[in-house]
């Protein structure tokens, strides 16, 4: 997994050279460079090994994920969004470059990753890119995050058009799920796999999403800012809506077992390290 994480954040640096003009190509990377988990872009990557592609075939894409990604973190710290002045251990986009530029540079990495996939994917067919940035365009725009971030901002206001049940699905498959099934979709995509088989893994990366999003919302509720890099008990403090808000601890950290399980068998046939090592990392933290 380590040796993943090196080639994408060399690849990161390679594919976002600063420009002119320096400043938003600064506040990119800024958010971009700092030590992120990297779970979409490996996820991505490993998809695709583990159905017959070369890695470096995938790396254009899996970059891209995590530019989305990284956007979606910088516009979600955002005052006018979640407010949060620390991401990553450090302070925010916004609290270094000002809001103004934070928003550019959200919007920058947006349109800058679907231009890495097609400039920098040369060992792609032109059907293949095309599949790709209608994944990228369907589950990053108002089908996927934006989709779950306006449901999770109006239900903070109060405002619930479905049940509570309902809307934390909602927000959470589409504001953290979609991420990951964008990540194994176009990795298998880039294999050349089958409907049949993309769809497995699909419905491994909801799962995993969905589980992915309880053990956040655990974490903000045991965990310190050290191990969260960015401030803790924040959702309870704001009375936000989450897992653990409904259903209690123990409730979601069962919750969280059953999807877990669910990834395993799902996964378990490709006998990979890297989802095993990703599953066993996030089972043992919540379980301690
Ligand atoms: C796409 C135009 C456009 C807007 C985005 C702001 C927004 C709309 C969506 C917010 C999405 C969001 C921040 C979801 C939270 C998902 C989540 C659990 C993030 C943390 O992921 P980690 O732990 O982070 O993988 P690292 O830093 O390790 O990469």
């Amino acid at each position: 997994m380590k040796e993943l994480i090196d080639l994408i954040d060399k690849h990161l640096e390679e594919y976002v050279p600063i420009r002119y003009p320096e400043d938003i190509f600064k506040a990119m990377k800024y958010t971009l460079s700092l030590p992120g988990k990297r779970l979409r872009p490996v996820m991505c990557l490993e998809t695709a090994r583990l159905l017959g592609a070369d890695i470096q075939k995938a790396m254009p894409t899996a970059c891209a994920i995590e530019m989305l990604h990284v956007q979606s973190l910088i516009h979600d710290d955002l005052p006018c969004m979640d407010n949060d002045d620390f991401r990553r251990g450090k302070p925010s986009n916004h609290k270094v470059f000002g809001e103004a530029t934070a928003v550019l540079a959200g919007d920058a990495l947006l349109t800058y990753a679907p231009m890495t996939i097609i400039e920098k994917s040369k060992d792609l067919t032109s059907d293949q890119i095309v599949k790709i940035l209608k994944e990228y365009t369907r589950f990053g725009g108002a089908l996927g995050l934006i989709a779950g971030q306006v449901v999770d901002i109006e239900s903070e206001g109060g405002k619930l058009v479905k049940t509570p049940e309902e809307t934390l699905d909602f927000i959470h498959l589409n504001k953290t799920a979609v991420l990951f099934r964008l990540a194994v979709r176009t990795g298998a995509i880039i294999a050349g796999a089958d409907d049949n088989t993309i769809n497995e893994f699909d419905e491994f990366a909801t799962k995993f999403g969905l589980a992915f999003q309880i053990y956040d919302d655990i974490m903000d509720e045991i965990s310190s800012f050290e191990e969260m890099g960015k401030t803790a008990g924040k959702d309870k403090e704001s009375g936000k809506l989450t897992y653990v808000s409904l259903y209690g601890l123990e409730e979601a950290k069962n919750k969280f077992n059953c999807l877990i399980k669910d990834c395993y068998d799902i996964i378990g046939k490709y006998k990979s390290k890297i989802f095993e090592e990703i599953l066993d990392k996030l089972k043992t933290r919540v379980a301690s």
